[in-house]
């Protein structure tokens, strides 16, 4: 049986191709995606694409765009099998993390992927990266999606989208998911780490989508120097209501009196504090050091193993549903589609 893919293409590098007469880039045009890349036909899929207007950098990209990616995938659910969103590498972990929280009872597959050199460059990545990220969207096994959740495909690794960081402005394997397994591995087959992949808690629901985000959230990475006055702005900030905090190892920070009490103060009138690790790979274990209890017993959350990305994102999805200050924390302290390990 023949899958129908949806191609969402919002912009980035992916999206470009050399111009043959004059030699600069310009936008590669996807509705003639067959004319470009006859194998295609060659897969056991049918294709339509939709394009973005306008096309965006991915460094402008901001939380509508993600409330549209999100209405775009709910409007044409029920026509398509699967979803390939093509996405500039530089956010593309922060759309795909905030898609996945968006996107509520997601049992079909939306991967996303892009490129580090242009389509249309004749030693492009992009061209891989789209053929394999379509077979994966279309992928099936008796009649049931392989991967039904919000994934990003990148050079021969299919991961968990709210998992992935870009760690790499130059290489081609351009991102990482240091705490979760690759959903598949790609090499002469695709190998699918089946126990890795999520499966819908009820296939038949309804997908629903999240369509408000909120605002007031602010990420903070520690370092040794950081001034007082400084950290007592940036919490007293206008509006502000949730930081990711961005602490050292295992989820520790400095003891000293003034910067618990900043922190204290700041939860006190009502902000989140969420920690996470600056180190890419290992989790938040506040229990084990001293440095980490004490942020535990002023009311810092833990963020377990999450990345920035999920970490703000799902700030901004939590937030947006405006419940209680304990029906808030709640939906921090589990993952909610497999964003931490706790
Ligand atoms: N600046 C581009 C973007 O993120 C980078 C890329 O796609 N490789 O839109």
């Amino acid at each position: 049986m023949r899958s129908s893919i949806l191609i969402i293409y919002t912009g980035g590098t992916i999206g470009m191709k050399t111009d043959a007469e004059t030699g600069v880039l310009v936008p590669f045009d996807f509705s003639g995606i067959y004319d470009e890349f006859p194998s295609l036909k060659r897969l056991n899929v049918d294709i339509d694409v939709r394009t973005l207007s306008p096309v965006i950098d991915s460094s402008n990209v901001a939380p509508s765009n993600w409330v549209e990616l999100a209405g775009i995938i709910r409007d044409n659910y029920a026509r398509y099998d699967g979803f390939v969103v093509l996405h500039g590498t530089d956010t593309m972990s922060y759309t795909a993390s905030a898609l996945s929280f968006l996107l509520e009872n997601l049992a079909k597959p939306v991967v996303f992927t892009g490129s580090q050199i242009p389509i249309g460059v004749l030693r492009t990545d992009g061209r891989e990266n789209l053929i394999t990220a379509i077979e994966i969207a279309g992928a099936r096994r008796d009649g049931r999606p392989l991967v039904p959740e919000v994934s990003l495909y990148f050079q021969n690794r299919l991961f968990r989208a709210n998992r992935t960081s870009k760690r790499s402005a130059e290489a081609l394997n351009a991102f990482v998911s240091y705490n979760y397994p690759p959903l598949a591995e790609v090499g002469v087959n695709i190998t699918y780490n089946l126990p890795a992949i999520l499966r819908p808690a009820e296939e038949a629901a309804e997908l629903r989508i999240a369509t408000r985000l909120g605002g007031g959230v602010e990420l903070i990475k520690l370092f040794p120097g950081l001034d007082e006055t400084i950290l007592r702005a940036m919490l007293s900030a206008p509006g502000l209501r949730a930081v990711v905090l961005e602490t050292y190892g295992a989820g520790n920070a400095p003891t000293s009196e003034w910067f618990i009490r900043t922190l204290q103060e700041a939860i006190d009138r009502g902000v989140i504090l969420l920690n996470i690790t600056q180190c890419g790979g290992g989790r938040v274990s506040m229990e084990l050091y001293e440095t980490g209890l004490r942020l535990q017993k002023c009311g810092v959350l833990s963020g377990y193993d999450m990345t920035t990305e999920a970490a703000v994102t799902k700030l901004m999805y939590v937030l947006g549903l405006e419940l209680s200050r304990d029906e808030t924390e709640e939906l921090l302290r589990r993952p909610l589609h497999g964003e931490f390990t706790d």
